[in-house]
């Protein structure tokens, strides 16, 4: 029996305004195909099957397509949530469905049993984002270390009792958790929400039960092990969902069970379909890296772009947007600019005239001197942040 185990899809994800649309639908057309060409049984995706808790239909389309195609594969499919889901809208259409071989479990279920999947050769407990509430009552007088302990202590007990569960009544046949955590030391990134009291509840590798045979987890988006070993790892996101994944190699990772043991457990590389890259430095070399850029990619390449000048130059923002405006073509997009000079402001004091103290000016004047000093505002986007500023300030003053 071959098992996939994936994660963190999150579709309907966007970068900035752009969304992924088209990474996903590549990455689920390659996803096809590879279980199709390797004979993949089942298939686990381990949490944050959307970016959003209400995802847009275009993501909900894609996903019905997605399991559309597997019906006629024959692939078994088993879904749980993650932070990023919305228990109830996965579970929305669970029982449909069921009986076409795909299998949900959105979020915590009132019989913990009912996370025990019995696939013969294998036990799948697909666990699901086990949510504080899920966890722990919360009890008067609690310390912020006792409150931390006790989420802890909940995520193990629930590991703990599913493995003893299939130990017991499945002698001899392997049991793969599935789960979305934060386990300690594990190497993020930036696209990942901080999850069970601000990731302080976190696990060690020593923490699983060692009746458990494969962990496929999800939630961190970088592929990794879990304290060096070789059976409890992170699948990461399929394509890179923020621009500290840039360099990562993204991978589905395949399990093989053969006579009642998993006997090989493999990372596959997912094709990389676009290049985000970060171009910075002055103004003349960021003008020259682009105009030698390239792109391998199938899709149009995102970039984030960044000059650092050491004197201010409000001449440069104009010319920085004309080049900007050329340079984006079929190549690349251009999702993020900026212009840093090396002499701005840096603190409030430097917005103090000599011998002026700070009762001698109001906070609307800071701001206005503030904006003064920054470049590449136009004069209306000033305008509208002394509005809001203002606004909020008023608000601050009716509350005391
Ligand atoms: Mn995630």
């Amino acid at each position: 029996m071959k098992i996939l185990h994936t994660a963190d899809w999150h579709l309907g994800k966007k970068l900035h305004k752009y969304d992924l649309h088209e990474d996903h639908q590549l990455f689920l057309d390659w996803l096809i195909a590879t279980i199709q060409e390797r004979e993949i049984d089942v298939l686990l995706i381990a949490g944050d099957i959307f970016d959003l808790a209400n995802p847009p239909a275009e993501a909900r389309m894609l996903y019905y397509w997605f399991l559309r195609q597997m019906i006629v594969q024959k692939c078994k499919i088993i879904i749980t949530g993650g932070n990023h889901d919305s228990v109830s809208m996965l579970n929305a259409p669970k029982d449909i469905l069921a009986m076409l071989d795909v299998i949900v479990i959105g979020g915590v279920t009132p019989n913990i049993e009912d996370q025990i999947i019995d696939l013969k050769e294998v036990i799948v407990c697909a666990i699901p984002y086990l949510r504080d509430a899920d966890l722990r009552q919360p009890v008067e007088g609690e310390t912020p270390s006792g409150r931390i302990e006790a989420v802890r202590n909940g995520i193990k007990n629930h590991y703990d009792q599913l493995a003893n569960i299939c130990h017991e009544r499945f002698p001899g046949i392997p049991v793969i958790a599935m789960g979305h955590l934060y386990a300690n030391g594990s190497i993020g990134s930036e696209s990942e929400r901080e999850i069970q009291i601000g990731n302080l509840a976190s696990f060690e590798g020593s923490d699983f039960s060692e009746l458990l045979d494969y962990v496929a987890l999800g939630h961190i988006h970088r592929p990794q092990r879990v304290s060096g070993k070789e059976h409890i790892r992170y699948s990461g996101s399929p394509i890179a969902l923020s621009f500290s994944e840039k360099s990562d190699l993204k991978v589905i990772t395949e399990l093989e069970v053969k006579h009642g043991k998993i006997t090989r457990i493999e990372d596959i590389l997912i094709p990389k379909n676009r290049l985000l890259k970060k171009i910075s430095g002055d103004f003349e070399k960021v003008k020259s890296q682009l105009s030698s850029f390239q792109n391998e990619c199938l899709l149009k390449a995102f970039l984030e772009i960044e000059v650092i000048e050491e004197l201010h130059n409000p001449l440069l923002t104009r010319e920085l947007n004309d080049i900007i405006a050329v340079f984006e073509d079929d190549n690349a997009i251009v999702l993020k600019h900026r212009i840093t000079f090396k002499n701005e402001v840096q603190s409030t004091e430097e917005l103090f005239y000599e011998g002026e103290h700070i009762d001698d000016i109001n906070e609307t004047e800071i701001l206005k001197r503030r904006l003064e000093k920054e470049s590449g505002l136009s004069e209306e986007h000033q305008a509208l942040l002394m509005e809001a500023f203002t606004e909020l300030l008023q608000k601050v003053k009716e509350e005391n």
